[in-house]
Parts: structure tokens; C-alpha cells; sequence
């Protein structure tokens, strides 16, 4: 299995150094459309990098976060760069999850989040992503993980919170079925957080949208509220294991998001991190490969069968290899089969 965290709204992304990575200066290893990807970008584990390395990407992050954006006319929350894909995000929500192309959606928006890095912030290499399934063994090792370190991380846990009910540091006030899905988890006795975090790279940091859908400007503290039960429950080996049995795509995609909108390792990464707002998307490897890069499945309709979250009729197609994605004004329309390899087409990376 092979993870990528992105934690969109009001966390960090994981993103990668690249010093360690011999590259060609004239990036010959960036693939364009019908070149051959032979140098990949190789997006690492977090503590696989050196501390180096580990500085270089939060440098290129908080850089991100102090360079004017690019869609602050469409959007007017968008201060930085950071915060065009929180837009993306926010104005895509209610499209791109619980669908066939809720994978290859997340996938492509993390490929241009790199790409940003790399133009608007001088940053080669790949986004490192967070192999959880280390760290979900024991609540300790959770809390401890080296993704919260305060210095060779992005900072720690929130300050406590008791949950009263009413706190909206431990809801998700989303207006999506979504955000109702995630507060289950966010009201779990056994959270840690939910205040405005305190230490790290981003203990200042203000997100400027939301919480929900809004992306009107809304400057408020980030917060956490780490809870160590939730994370054990769906981001251990054994629900790895589970995943990677699955027999194609859509099982495998159902399982990811929750197939009754239960718990998984989706709202598993939220509601263990985030509290009131985080992502996390996953690229994931069933099949041999000629039969997974053209294996697809799912409707293009957010909640329809077999979620049928607000009822059994929703008007729905299944998508296909030709199912348009929207990407928004970074990255436009880019259709599924567009992004089933990822040394294919635009992008050139793998995972190490
Ligand atoms: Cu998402």
C-alpha cells in the first residue's frame, strides 16, 4: 500500500525534500504527454528523510502559505498559494467524494499541489506521504508519532477541549453529509485535543477559509485534536491488509471512503487528526498492473447507490475512463484515464 497524506484545510501537507535526490537540471524527469517517464520523482516516507530534507519541505510549505495566490479573484478567502487548493478543495467537496473518480480526483489535486511547490517555491522533488499504519499500534505510538514532532514535523496535538456538545472544535460544521460523518468520530471520548495548536512550524499559522464550505475570508487558529482510538481502529496493519484484499477498484475505493459511510481509513485520517477540518487521499494497488490501470468503477454522483445516502434514486451514471474530473482553474478538466499511472501522461512519480 502506498499512502499519500494530504491535509487540506486547516493542517499541513506532507510534501518532500529533495537534496537527497539526484535529478537532471534540464528536469528531463518531468514526463510531459508522450514523453517517456524514465527518472521519476520519488515521494518518500516522512521519516525517511533526513532532518535536512524534513526542513526543506516545511520551508517549501510555509512558502505556500506567504506567496500570493493565484485564484483570490474567484475566491476571496485565497490569500497564498497554500490556500488556492483549500479552495479547489472547498469548492469541489460535495462532488468528489463517495464517487468512482473520488481516487483519481484526490490524485491529480495532490500532482498539482507538487507542481506548485516546485514553481511557485523552488521545490524539486516529491511530496512525502505518512505510512500511518506505523504509528497505529498503540495510542502512545499515535501521539507519538514522528509526523507530530514539533521540530522535524508539523507540530503537535491541539490543546485539550472538553467536548461540551456544542463545541464546534470538535465538529466538523460542514453543511455535507461529510462533515456529519466525521463528527461522529470528532465526539469519541477518548480525543485529545481540539484547541488551537500550540507548537511547530504552523502553531501561528491562520487558515483562512472555512470551517465547511465556505471560502470566504474566515481567519481563524489552526487546530488538531488527535484521537489515538480512531486511529487504531482504521489506520493499522489489519485494515491494511483488509484493503489490499479487495478483488478490484471499486471494492477497494468503497472500502477507502466507507461503504456505509462507517468508519475507514478516509474518515479515519480525518477525525484522528484533524478535528474540524483535514483530508487525507490514498493511492492504492490491487491487481496486477495491466488490469488495475484501466480498472474503474463507481458513480459520478456524490451518496449514489450503493451509499444512497439521501435516498435510493439519485440520478447517477458509473464513470468511466472518459469521466471528465474538475480540477478547477489550477487544473482544469482532466479526464480519469488521465490519471491511472502515475509515470504516465502528465505525471512522473513513484513511492519508495
Ligand atoms: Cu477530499
Amino acid at each position: 500500500m502506498l499512502w499519500d497524506s494530504l491535509l487540506i484545510p486547516a493542517l499541513v501537507v506532507l510534501g518532500s525534500a529533495s537534496d537527497g535526490l539526484a535529478r537532471p537540471a534540464d528536469g528531463a524527469h518531468q514526463s510531459r504527454a508522450g514523453a517517456a517517464c524514465t527518472d521519476p520523482v520519488v515521494r518518500k516516507e516522512w521519516r525517511a528523510l533526513s532532518s535536512e530534507q524534513q526542513s526543506s519541505y516545511i520551508d517549501a510549505v510555509k512558502c505556500m502559505q506567504s506567496t500570493p495566490g493565484k485564484t483570490a479573484e474567484i475566491y476571496s478567502g485565497v490569500k497564498s498559494l497554500y490556500d488556492d487548493f483549500q479552495a479547489l478543495h472547498i469548492s469541489q467537496t460535495d462532488n468528489i467524494h463517495w464517487v468512482g473518480f473520488f481516487l483519481p480526483w484526490h490524485r491529480y489535486f495532490l500532482w498539482l499541489y507538487e507542481q506548485e511547490l516546485k514553481t511557485g517555491c523552488k521545490y524539486a522533488g516529491g511530496v512525502p506521504y505518512w505510512n500511518w499504519t506505523l504509528d497505529a499500534d498503540t495510542n502512545a505510538k499515535f501521539l507519538g508519532s514522528p509526523v507530530f514532532d514539533p521540530v522535524h514535523g508539523f507540530g503537535g496535538n491541539g490543546k485539550y477541549v472538553r467536548d461540551t456538545g456544542s463545541n464546534t472544535n470538535r465538529r466538523l460544521s460542514s453543511s455535507s453529509g461529510l462533515g456529519q460523518h466525521i463528527a461522529m468520530a470528532a465526539d469519541d471520548p477518548s480525543a485529545t485535543g481540539g484547541g488551537c495548536i500550540s507548537d511547530g512550524p504552523f502553531a501561528n499559522y491562520q487558515v483562512s477559509m472555512g470551517p465547511g464550505n465556505s471560502t470566504k475570508y474566515n481567519p481563524h487558529c489552526l487546530v488538531r485534536d488527535v484521537n489515538p482510538s480512531f486511529a487504531r481502529s482504521m489506520l493499522g496493519r489489519a485494515e491494511n491488509v483488509q484493503l489490499l484484499a479487495q478483488p478490484d477498484f471499486w471494492h477497494f475505493t468503497r472500502r477507502v471512503e466507507g461503504a456505509t459511510l462507517g468508519n475507514s481509513c478516509h474518515s479515519a485520517g480525518h477525525g484522528a487528526v484533524g478535528g474540524r477540518a483535514g483530508e487525507l487521499t490514498h493511492d492504492g494497488g490491487l491487481k496486477d498492473w495491466d488490469a488495475r490501470r484501466s480498472d474503474i468503477g463507481g458513480p459520478d454522483t456524490q451518496f449514489a447507490y450503493p451509499y444512497n445516502y439521501f435516498g435510493t434514486s439519485p440520478a447517477y451514471k458509473n464513470v468511466t475512463l472518459d469521466f471528465e474530473m474538475n480540477l478547477g482553474q489550477i487544473g482544469g478538466m482532466k479526464k480519469i484515464s488521465q490519471a491511472m499511472d502515475t509515470m504516465g501522461g502528465e505525471f512522473c512519480y513513484t513511492y519508495e
